[in-house]
């Protein structure tokens, strides 16, 4: 699949990025050079011993540097996020490749000359701050534009739907899937009885579901997945008119994921596996990159779907609204300290600029008070937002005083509006200087609880995701709602989640339900269900004529760019007698922008790892150089089996290939992605396209059908 080329921009400014950056500097501190001080710039003369009566005498009370430095200490820590508390961040810029005046009057939407800064973070939602990677979870994908206009923070998923239609039921929701409250078990895993308690009583979550069971749960990487904003969020131009809009992130490598087996392992291995490949990337100069798509809806098309642009349980098939490409955004450098920057960004879905503006959707409406009072506990006080990685570019002057570790210094006592004795400072910007004015979006209607009608749609829009996937995305739906399903002990929660998923696809609801022999129940199946094998994918059909679309072929990672090998990571199997081959397979595979590591039964120069210290699922790919001294290793067979199950291209150079008839695996050496050749020069064009299709699927075996023999 070609990659779109993106308009390059005209000239590069990077004022705007210089400001954010000088503004961090003020606050940096490099000791390099410099002698220990207390906080108070004391300088400290002996920094292993307390102040004792006597060597061996009690510590005493009047030592305040010892104070100074435990006090500090006992107070490092504060409250993780309530959801998204495992996260990674890296700053970076966005840029516009054409303005954009008659959608929106956003500054930083119209120049495509100006550098705006970001600070990107993703994270896991379930987990807590120390926990895995690779869990099954949403990741979270929140953008912070520090903008002319002020801050805009485009808080957003990797899934374009969320579990629920209304704030109402988030805090159920978290409750349910976080570690279960007496035991405080699982860890950043939803496969466990209190959250499919709930969800198998919330039929509006199984589009979500669908999402969460798919593989863009087990991302190979932050870099390589999409971002959604989720909502139907509202741009305004500078006439006042109004349309929706909704928000993609669309990585230029592509979307790829690991298999489940493969990430429950690399949860052992290298739990820090995308935090580390985020940080490794940008420190090699790969900076990742994602182009910002819009979906747009003109305001007079709000009713026209047969689903309610408020519902974020539904998306916008891309066939009915295609997504048009925006602009880009690059990651181009790590943060300089976890805590004062990652840990201490605080998002808000509040956080507009002028241009764009919310819609009414109850998820997005009740987000809207959460971030900022979040917080207020997390981050202490009201005054979060003059933390450095808070703080906007554009000035910033109000009457706003005083609170917890205020650190601005207002100079004038006059501190209210209106006013004479400031000169009526600071005055109301107005319109014509940039102030935000929200849409008037005429309201007339009595105060109730409920939802729209087209809301009550739970399932359509699910089986439309299920018939999306190839089947190997579909069998591993399948696979991840036994897992998930298996690790609930009560049956009658198991029969309800299988009711459920007799709603959006019989054949799924009957091969989950095989696994633990329930009957499926007869059900009235939704209008799009069961479509004929032989339909196209990506039907494109009017909606007049269509109410609901039957396949989305962007809906399928199957479907995502596989023509790149940049920044995948393979290893080569190779001892001293492999030495060359290894050498010049590396500098093939390194010249198409990979990461090789060689790796031997001993490290020694030109053996970047071990065989004890490295494992295959931290690989995209694997090479084997020779079949000795390879079988006398079981951590070798393992190394190859693993990367054998998990659907990874796999090199045999020399004599390799008959290591799979000693190692009772003989059938696999002529399945897909299997490479063979008698020297690295041989292989590596065949290799090279075999890591670029990514996975091959069509070696794997379905474990039920397996275990039944
Ligand atoms: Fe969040 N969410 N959320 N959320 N969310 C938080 O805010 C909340 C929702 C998302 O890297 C919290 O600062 C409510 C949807 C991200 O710092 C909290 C509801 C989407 C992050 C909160 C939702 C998100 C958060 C916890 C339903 C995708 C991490 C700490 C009404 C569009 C941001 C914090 C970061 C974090 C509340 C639903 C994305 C508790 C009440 C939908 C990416 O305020």
């Amino acid at each position: 699949m070609a990659k779109k080329t993106p308009p390059a921009p005209k000239k590069k400014s990077t004022v705007h990025e210089n400001a954010k950056l000088a503004d961090l500097e003020r606050n940096r501190s490099d000791a390099t050079g410099q002698d220990l001080t207390t906080n108070q710039g004391l300088p400290i003369n002996d920094n292993q011993n307390s102040l004792k009566a006597g060597p061996r005498g009690p510590s005493l009370l009047e030592d305040h540097i010892l104070r100074d430095k435990i006090t500090h200490f006992d107070h490092e820590r504060i409250p993780e996020r309530v959801v998204h508390a495992r996260g990674s961040g890296a700053h970076g810029v966005f840029q516009v490749y054409e303005p954009l005046g008659k959608l929106t009057k956003a500054g930083f939407l119209n120049d495509p000359e100006r550098r705006t800064p970001v600070f990107v973070r993703f994270s896991t939602v379930a987990g807590f701050r120390g926990s895995t990677d690779l869990a099954r979870d949403v990741r979270g994908f929140a953008v912070k534009f520090y903008t002319d206009e002020g801050i805009y923070d485009l808080v957003g998923n990797n899934i374009p739907v969320f579990f629920i239609q209304d704030a109402m039921k988030f805090p159920d929701l978290v409750h349910s899937v976080k570690p279960e409250a007496h035991h405080e078990m699982p860890q950043a895993a939803s496969a466990h009885e209190t959250f499919w308690d709930f969800i198998s009583l919330m039929p509006e979550s199984m589009h979500m579901i669908m999402w969460a069971m798919s593989d863009r749960a087990i991302p190979r990487s932050l870099r390589m997945m999409e971002g959604f904003g989720v909502h139907t969020f509202r741009f305004i131009n500078e006439k006042g008119e109004s349309s929706f809009v909704k928000f993609h992130w669309k990585p230029l490598l592509g979307m790829h994921s690991v298999a489940w087996d493969e990430a429950t392992k690399i949860s052992g291995k290298d739990p820090d596996f995308h935090r580390r490949d985020l940080w490794e990337a940008i420190e090699n100069g790969d900076y990742p990159e994602w182009e910002l798509g819009i979906q747009v809806v003109p305001a007079k098309d709000e009713h026209k779907y047969p689903f309610d642009l408020l519902d974020p349980t539904k998306l916008i098939p891309e066939e009915l609204v295609p997504v048009r490409r925006v602009g880009k955004m690059t990651l181009n450098r790590n943060p300089d300290n976890f805590f004062a920057e990652t840990e201490q960004v605080a998002y808000d879905p509040g956080h507009l600029v002028p241009g764009i503006d919310f819609s009414n959707d109850p998820l997005l409406q009740g987000r809207l008070f959460s971030y900022p009072d979040t917080q207020l506990t997390r981050l202490g006080g009201p005054n979060h937002h003059e933390i450095p990685i808070n703080r906007p570019i554009s000035p910033m002057h109000n009457n706003q005083r005083d609170g917890h570790m205020r650190q601005t210094i207002n100079k004038s006592h006059i501190n209210y509006e209106p006013n004479t004795l400031g000169g009526g400072c600071p005055f109301q910007a107005g319109m014509k200087n940039g102030g935000f004015t929200s849409f008037p979006e005429p309201m007339e209607d009595m105060k109730v609880r409920a939802k729209s009608e087209k809301f009550m749609d739970h399932f359509s829009q699910a089986t439309l995701f299920y018939n999306s996937q190839s089947k190997p995305e579909q069998n591993h739906i399948i696979n991840a709602l036994r897992f998930e399903l298996g690790k609930v002990d009560t049956a009658a929660v198991r029969e309800r989640m299988i009711g459920l998923l007799a709603f959006v696809d019989h054949d799924l609801a009957k091969q989950v339900a095989d696994a633990f022999d329930i009957d499926v129940p007869e059900v009235e199946p939704p209008i799009n269900q069961s479509i004929p094998a032989d339909t196209p994918p990506a039907d494109v059909q009017p909606y007049e004529e269509t109410p609901l679309i039957q396949r989305s072929k962007a809906l399928s990672m199957a479907n995502t760019i596989k023509d790149t090998i940049r920044t995948r990571r393979i290893a080569i199997l190779a001892d001293a007698d492999g030495a060359a081959v290894a050498k010049t397979l590396k500098a093939t595979l390194e010249s198409e922008g990979a990461m090789v590591k060689v790796i031997a039964p001993k490290m020694s120069k030109d053996v970047d790892q071990s065989l004890m210290t490295s494992t295959s699922v931290v690989f995209d790919a694997i090479a084997v150089v020779n079949q000795d001294p390879w079988a006398a290793y079981p951590d070798a067979k393992d190394f190859v089996s693993d990367a054998f199950r998990h659907a990874k291209a796999i090199a045999l150079i020399g004599d390799a290939v008959a290591l799979f008839d000693i190692w009772g695996m003989g059938d696999a050496k002529d399945a897909p992605g299997i490479v063979k050749g008698a020297s690295g020069k041989a292989v590596s064009q065949s290799f090279i396209s075999a890591i670029a299709a990514h996975r091959h699927w069509a070696r794997e075996k379905d474990p039920v059908t397996a275990m039944k023999g």
